[in-house]
């Protein structure tokens, strides 16, 4: 028998996956999770029908929403992650030399035991002592916490369930509270090429907060469109300066990032500089 799995992304666009192997599904207090295995990108975490990460593309995408704001901050020892509970955003910044304490605020403990049970290559870092996981609804626990981050990283699902709320101004504005004077935030904002309109605003109200607000691109073939777009918010270092520490980058064992990749990341095509 052949197991296909429909990743419905429009009504006019699915993408079918070959499964080799169902590892787990069930339907948890906030959203419908599943663990299988992939043909062709191995392990993948499925929410609400829709994949997340796969074990062969991961690295581009927690590379790419960790990394350039870790670079461009000169000091980032206190990092929170809100979502992000497969562990593979942590991972990254554990990579940091100067990090001290990593926060990953995940709503859902289910997504986080089920990654450490099937995932470990994503999940390994989470174990690590200076980690410190809280199943809470981020929203909530960004409005207690003022002045206390260096760096805040929003690894949300699309915005529909849980993560809905996770995409507006107002959740933004807890998170320029909660970082400190010269923070830097980073969110995931999805599509370039199909939320269009939901770039457009993220931008906006990252700008409306932060002095310098940056939208940035990877390549994640397993997302939709195969570009995915992130947008950095900081209070005083721009990226597009920073003075990346080579000898950072080099010890950092990276498959996408790198200090060429970070400058070129913020270079965008027309189609999506026409947004802002
Ligand atoms: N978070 C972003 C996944 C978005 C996928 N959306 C889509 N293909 N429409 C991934 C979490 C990984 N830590």
């Amino acid at each position: 028998m052949e197991l296909i799995l429909t990743e419905k992304h429009t009504d006019g666009y699915s993408v079918n996956w070959k499964i080799k192997e169902t590892l787990h599904v069930e339907q948890t207090k906030y959203q419908h999770l599943a663990i299988v295995e992939t043909y062709e990108f191995g392990r993948a975490l499925v929410l609400d029908g829709i994949i997340q990460t796969t074990v062969k593309d991961e690295y581009m995408y927690h590379e790419m929403i960790a990394l350039p704001a870790l670079m461009t901050h000169p000091n980032p020892q206190k990092v929170m992650v809100i979502g992000g509970g497969d562990g593979g955003t942590i991972r990254e910044v554990l990579k940091h030399p100067a990090v001290e304490q990593a926060d990953l605020i995940e709503i859902d403990e289910r997504v986080i035991l089920a990654c450490q049970k099937y995932l470990p290559e994503i999940s390994c870092a989470l174990t690590d002592s200076r980690v410190r996981i809280f199943v809470e609804d981020g929203i909530e626990y960004v409005q207690r916490h003022k002045d206390k981050y260096d760096v805040i990283l929003i690894d949300s699902s699309d915005p529909i369930g849980p993560a809905t709320n996770l995409f507006h101004e107002s959740f933004y504005k807890n998170v320029y509270e909660a970082l400190k004077i010269d923070g830097i935030m980073v969110c995931q904002s999805e599509s370039p090429l199909f939320n269009r309109e939901l770039l457009g605003n993220v931008h906006k109200s990252v700008k409306n907060l932060f002095p310098i607000t940056r939208t940035y691109l990877a390549t994640v073939p397993t997302y939709i469109s195969g570009f995915w777009s992130f947008t950095m918010g900081s209070k005083q270092y721009d990226p597009l300066n920073a003075e990346i520490p080579l000898d950072v980058v080099n010890r950092l064992k990276t498959k996408y990032y790198n200090a060429d990749i970070h400058k070129g990341a913020f270079v965008l095509p027309e189609y999506v500089a026409e947004l802002f």
